[in-house]
C-alpha cells in the first residue's frame, strides 16, 4: 500500500541518486531548497522544488547545536531519515568534511544510500569543521586525504547513480583562485560527480572568475547566500548547473516564529494572530490524518464483515 502522507511521486522509477544526477546534468539550471526536517521538506516540494538540501547549518541549529560537527554523523543520518521517508524528491545531504577519514566517510555513504539519500556533499576542510561564515581561520584539508575520501565514497555507494559532490572551500579560506581551480580539477579526477564552489563574498566576483577559468566537465553548484543580490540570469550565463538556497527555510521559519511568539506573549492572547497562521487542520492535512481515519473505518468494516 502506498503511504498517502508522502508527497506524490514525481512519476519516475529512477533511484534517488539517478534523479539528482539527472537534475545536475540537465541543460536547465536546477534549484535545491534547504530542508531541516520532514515538514520543511514537504513545504519546499509543495512549492515546486525538485530537490532538497539537507544543510549541516540548519539541521544543527534545529537541534540547538553549532555547525561545527557538534552533531555526530549517526545523528545526521537519523535526522535525514524522516525527510527521505516523507518526500519523494532527491535529497543532497551535507556531510561536512566527511567526519574524520576515508573509512568513516565510506561507511557514512553506504548508510546514506540505505537511508534513501540521493547524494552527499563533502567539503575540503579539516575536521572538526566550522561554518563557512564563522569569522575564523578555515583550515583546508590535505588534497591527497580529501581525494582519498572521494574515492572511498564512490567505492562504497550502493546506488550506482549516487552523487558525490566535492565542495572546495579554497575561496572561503582565502587561498585564492588558482588553489580553488587546482583542487577542483583533482576532485573531478578522483571521481566526484559534481563540484560545489563556495564563496562568502557579497558579490559573485569570485564565482564568476572561477567559472570563467574552470575547464572541467562535471556540473558546478553554488550557494549564493552572501551574494544574494546576484541575478539568477548571471548564474545561467556562467554555466552553473545548480543553485542551493542553503538556509532560507529555517531563516523564514525563525522570523515568523519569533514574531508570532512575541505577539502572543505581548497580547496575552492568540485572538489577533489566529487569522494569520496555519490552522490545526493544515497540520492534520500535512500528514494525511484523514487517510489514516479512512483506513481505520475500512478495516473496522471489513473485520465486522468477516467476524
Ligand atoms: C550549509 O547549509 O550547512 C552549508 C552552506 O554548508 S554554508 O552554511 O554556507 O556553509
Ligand atoms: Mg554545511
Amino acid at each position: 500500500m502506498t503511504d498517502a502522507r508522502k508527497t506524490p511521486s514525481n512519476g519516475t522509477d529512477l533511484t534517488a541518486g539517478a534523479q539528482l544526477k539527472q537534475l545536475l546534468q540537465g541543460d536547465d539550471l536546477s534549484f535545491l531548497m534547504e530542508a531541516h526536517n520532514a515538514l520543511a521538506a514537504k513545504l519546499a516540494v509543495d512549492a515546486g522544488f525538485e530537490a532538497l538540501w539537507a544543510s549541516s547549518l540548519t539541521l544543527s541549529a534545529s537541534m540547538g547545536m553549532r555547525d561545527a560537527n557538534e552533531l555526530a554523523w549517526p545523528d545526521v543520518l537519523k535526522l535525514v531519515d524522516p525527510i527521505t521517508d516523507f518526500v519523494d524528491r532527491p535529497v543532497l545531504l551535507d556531510a561536512d568534511s566527511g567526519y574524520g577519514d576515508f573509512n568513516i566517510f565510506g561507511r557514512f555513504v553506504t548508510k546514506a544510500c540505505a537511508a534513501g539519500v540521493a547524494g552527499v556533499c563533502i567539503e575540503d576542510k579539516a575536521f572538526p569543521k566550522r561554518n563557512s561564515f564563522a569569522n575564523t581561520h578555515h583550515q583546508l584539508a590535505d588534497i591527497e586525504d580529501f581525494t582519498g575520501m572521494i574515492m572511498a565514497a564512490k567505492d562504497q555507494q550502493t546506488d550506482p547513480d549516487f552523487c558525490v559532490v566535492a565542495r572546495t572551500e579554497a575561496l572561503v579560506a582565502g587561498a585564492g583562485l588558482s588553489e580553488a581551480l587546482e583542487r577542483a580539477a583533482r576532485y573531478e579526477a578522483a571521481g566526484a560527480d559534481a563540484l560545489f564552489v563556495h564563496s562568502k563574498q557579497k558579490t559573485a566576483f569570485e564565482i564568476e572568475a572561477f567559472c570563467k577559468s574552470w575547464n572541467g566537465s562535471i556540473p558546478l553548484i553554488i550557494a549564493p547566500t552572501t551574494y544574494s543580490n546576484t541575478s539568477t540570469d548571471v548564474f545561467e550565463r556562467l554555466g552553473i548547473s545548480a543553485v542551493i538556497w542553503a538556509n532560507h527555510g529555517l531563516r523564514a521559519a525563525m522570523k515568523a516564529m519569533t514574531q508570532a511568539y512575541q505577539e502572543i506573549f505581548d497580547a496575552r492572547s492568540v485572538a489577533e494572530l489566529e487569522q494569520k497562521i496555519s490552522t490545526v487542520d493544515d497540520i492534520l492535512a500535512l500528514t494525511d490524518t484523514e487517510g489514516l481515519l479512512a483506513r481505520e473505518r475500512q478495516l473496522a468494516t471489513s473485520s465486522r464483515r468477516s467476524g
